[in-house]
């Protein structure tokens, strides 16, 4: 397609901010002042070096310090996590960008950006959270294969674009429909980027369509990425911490997060959000790309590299209740005294937080933490004022006056709650884990 092409090295990579933790091997192109310098020498010693390192790089896969992700209930765009299987795409004249929705439906057809802009526009508040944050964690327990997260593969932004119910009823797919006059039951999204995974072909993934034509499933094709609003909000209105930085009124999406046109499906793992997007498909079996059926499926523990069988187990799509703190690092060292302890919520499947339990005796006594969205709104789980497929802030303050581990762990709407220890959800993957979050502090009674 003329409008976006993927380059096959990473020469083309878009900025980023210096504050990002860069995970695996992932590199970053030098700064703009150090790519055009004034010396003609220096410029062509560092055109050869970017020649070169362009070629051996990995995707770029990086998540924000842990305090400055939950510093804000919408998370500024430079600061949400990227998560990438290849080389960002370049978008050569977005006039000329159409996305191409065919397969088992009446009338297949090309669609500009302004044919999507002329659609409803929606501002849905969604987080998305990878299948694979604090994974990091779990191969603590024993080795697990994929990029290594913290806690903060997960973000929370408003997502403005059309629903893909509307843009399905353009190719004659009416509202709530399950299964197509032609048998199509799912609905695959394809992009342009060259991953390895796929042997250089495109990241692909599919939902059911029963969900793609539900207007209540919120699922957008999104061209903005926190738009609306003209600086971030601070729902902790007694928190140290400060809100970020001013947002623009106008964000379209930045290339890392899939400009111009991506898929948020709200409540779903973020793997299913194809970034990028040049193809819907309508099929009659769920997409069988890499990402769908070879990769984020759950297992049990007992399943290694050489008796798995991927055909065992379905593609992972709503994401379980999790919880973590994100205003101390393990380990941290406090002043014995009051300490403020707080972090994010989060369920599938749109379901809210009902609470959050924090313990700072290593789990022999729980408090209960206050929840918060936006400012000035109490937070009620699936009440009408709540945003449902968002995350919640959770904030508690208690005396610490020794060295102790701080655990918190959530409870959803649903009654579900996190599994008390990572050896018992470990599986091959490392994903989903959704453990208690432990932090260790030190008290510390030295003035120094
Ligand atoms: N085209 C494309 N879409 C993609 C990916 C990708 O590598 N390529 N990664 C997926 C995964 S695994 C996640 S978690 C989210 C990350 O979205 P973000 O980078 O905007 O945070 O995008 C999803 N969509
Ligand atoms: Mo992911």
């Amino acid at each position: 397609m003329p409008g976006l092409t993927a380059p096959a090295d990473y020469s083309q990579e878009p900025p980023r901010h210096p504050s990002l933790l860069i995970n695996a091997k992932a590199t970053q192109p030098l700064p703009f002042s150090l790519r055009f310098p004034i010396f003609p020498k220096r410029r062509f010693l560092i055109a050869t070096f970017l020649l070169f390192s362009s070629v051996f790089q990995e995707p770029f896969n990086a998540e924000p310090p842990r305090a400055a992700l939950a510093a804000s209930y919408v998370t500024p765009s430079d600061f949400f996590y990227k998560r990438n299987h290849g080389p960002i795409p370049v978008v050569e004249d977005v006039n000329r960008y159409s996305v191409f929705v065919s397969g088992l439906v009446e009338r297949p057809k090309q669609l500009f950006m302004k044919d999507i802009w002329k659609l409803p526009k929606y501002n849905v508040t969604a987080t998305l959270q990878c299948a694979g944050n604090r994974r990091t964690a779990m191969s603590k327990t024993r080795t697990v294969k994929g990029v290594g997260w913290d806690v903060s593969a997960i973000g929370n932004a408003v997502w403005g674009g059309a629903k893909l119910s509307d843009v399905l009823e353009l190719v004659g797919i009416p509202k709530l429909t399950s299964v197509t006059q032609f048998g199509g039951r799912h609905v695959e999204f394809v992009s342009v980027d060259k991953c390895k995974e796929e042997n250089g072909g495109p990241y692909k993934a599919s939902i059911p369509l029963s969900q793609a034509t539900n207007p209540e499933a919120d699922v957008l094709l999104a061209y903005e990425m926190n738009g609306e609003l003209a600086q971030t909000e601070c729902p902790l209105e007694s928190s140290t911490l400060t809100p970020l930085i001013l947002l623009s009124k106008s964000n379209p999406l930045n290339r890392d997060h899939g400009f111009p046109l991506r898929v948020v499906v709200p409540g779903v793992i973020g793997a299913r959000s194809v970034k990028w997007l040049e193809n819907i498909n309508i099929i009659e079996e769920e997409c069988q790309g890499f990402f769908m059926q070879r990769d984020y499926k759950m297992f049990p523990s007992s399943v290694n590299w050489d008796n798995i069988n991927w055909s065992t187990r379905r593609p992972q799509m709503d994401f379980p209740v999790q919880c973590v703190i994100c205003s101390l690092e393990d380990v941290s060292t406090i002043k014995p005294g009051k300490v403020k302890i707080s972090g994010y919520a989060a369920s599938g499947g749109g379901r809210g937080i009902e609470r959050v339990d924090v313990s700072v005796d290593g789990g022999k006594t729980w408090m209960e933490a206050s929840r918060f969205q936006k400012s000035g709104v109490p937070y009620i789980a699936d009440d009408a004022s709540s945003d449902k497929w968002a995350w919640v802030l959770f904030e508690v303050t208690a005396d610490i006056l020794h060295s102790t581990e701080i655990i918190a762990k959530a409870v959803d709407s649903a009654a579900n709650v996190q599994p008390e220890k990572v050896e018992d959800i470990w599986n091959l993957r490392g994903i989903l884990n959704t453990s208690w979050h432990r932090v260790k502090v030190q008290a510390t009674h030295s003035n120094l």
